[in-house]
């Protein structure tokens, strides 16, 4: 990427510690399973926490939670300020979400990931204290000319340019909340077509950024944890993004200023992950657009993982198989 050239990435070869992060994702998925469409996001969540805290135990760093979701809605979670890992490789910050789709998991339906996302220590905004974030996330060619100052109708002309493809062939994912009802009419209204998210905009963000996928933007207000968790992601897409705190209420935003964070700053993508060393995994939990759910094929359990790393500016895909008599 922009701060290392390719010397430097053969002169000083490191390991690939989303390598191993990704065990910890692939056991919060195959551990949510038993939990996938039984009402009871609660439990699916804490089983892949457990699974999650577990496996993080394992890997070689030093790693403190900054973000730990589930703060929200009183579900259970990987705490702020807990120490994962072994304690013996690279001192880090982490944002993890064992599973982002909580619900999508508890009612069986699509999209539902389990997520952790690494970066140097203290290069991850802490923005904990704030539960919403507005955002905006596009490929490369959004840079300079999308900004969250602008309308939505002004952002969708100036990708659509950048792109060089006409409003009406751009797709818009966006949460299907009340609070976007405005947003939705002011998107259909330029042209473009939107993808409603019933939740996940992690992977509403990631699939803004890649060129594979056919979404070209992902807006609007969702979790300040993920949108943190989502600059991870796109440091290594080389993608677009910037967002805002989004309090909800006075004293929100009075704990905000007391945590130190300014609220009505626009964050650029260095502001809310600086740096340029930054890791990200996602296994799927539930088939989705981004990655496979966990699936039976006879005695083998399969996971479909992403594995994102900055520094090399790769994209892997991994696919495992295992064995299932070592889960049950
Ligand atoms: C989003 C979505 C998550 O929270 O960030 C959302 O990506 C925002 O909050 O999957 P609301 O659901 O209150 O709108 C989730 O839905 C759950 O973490
Ligand atoms: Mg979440
Ligand atoms: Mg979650």
């Amino acid at each position: 990427m922009t701060s290392t050239d390719s010397a430097t990435l053969f002169e000083h070869p490191d390991r690939n510690l989303a390598m191993e992060l990704v065990r910890a994702t692939e056991a919060a998925a195959i551990r949510a399973v038993p939990f996938i469409g039984r009402g009871d996001k609660n439990a699916a969540d804490g089983a892949a926490v457990d699974a999650m805290r577990k496996f993080l135990g394992t890997v070689n760093f030093d790693g403190v939670i900054v973000i730990g979701e589930g703060e929200k809605d009183h579900a259970p979670m990987l705490f702020n300020g807990e120490h994962v890992g072994n304690g013996r490789g690279p001192a880090c910050d982490i944002a993890v979400d064992p599973i982002d789709g909580t619900s999508l998991t508890a009612t069986g339906r699509q999209n539902a990931i389990s997520v952790i996302a690494v970066s140097d220590r203290g290069t991850m905004l802490d923005a904990s204290s704030v539960f919403y974030m507005d955002k905006i996330v596009t490929a490369a060619a959004g840079r300079g000319v999308v900004s969250l100052d602008q309308s939505i109708g002004d952002n969708l002309r100036e990708l659509a340019k950048a792109l060089g493809k006409p409003v009406g062939e751009l797709s818009v994912a966006v949460l299907d909340r009340p609070r976007h009802e405005g947003l939705i009419d002011a998107i259909r209204t330029a042209g473009a077509g939107t993808r409603l998210l019933l939740d996940g905009d992690v992977a509403g963000g990631i699939n803004a950024a890649r060129y594979e996928s056919r979404i070209d933007m992902c807006v609007g207000i969702g979790g300040s944890p993920e949108g943190i968790t989502t600059a991870c992601a796109l440091k290594a897409l080389d993608g677009f993004m910037q967002g805002r705190l989004a309090p909800g209420s006075d004293s929100e935003r009075s704990n905000a200023l007391a945590a130190g964070l300014d609220v009505d700053k626009l964050l650029e993508l260095d502001d809310m992950v600086s740096g340029d060393n930054t890791f990200f995994v996602a296994t799927g939990v539930t088939d989705g657009g981004l990655v496979d759910g966990v699936r039976r094929k006879g005695p083998m359990i399969r996971t479909e993982s992403i594995v994102l790393r900055s520094r090399s500016g790769t994209v892997r895909r991994v696919v495992a198989e295992h064995l299932a008599s070592k889960w049950l």
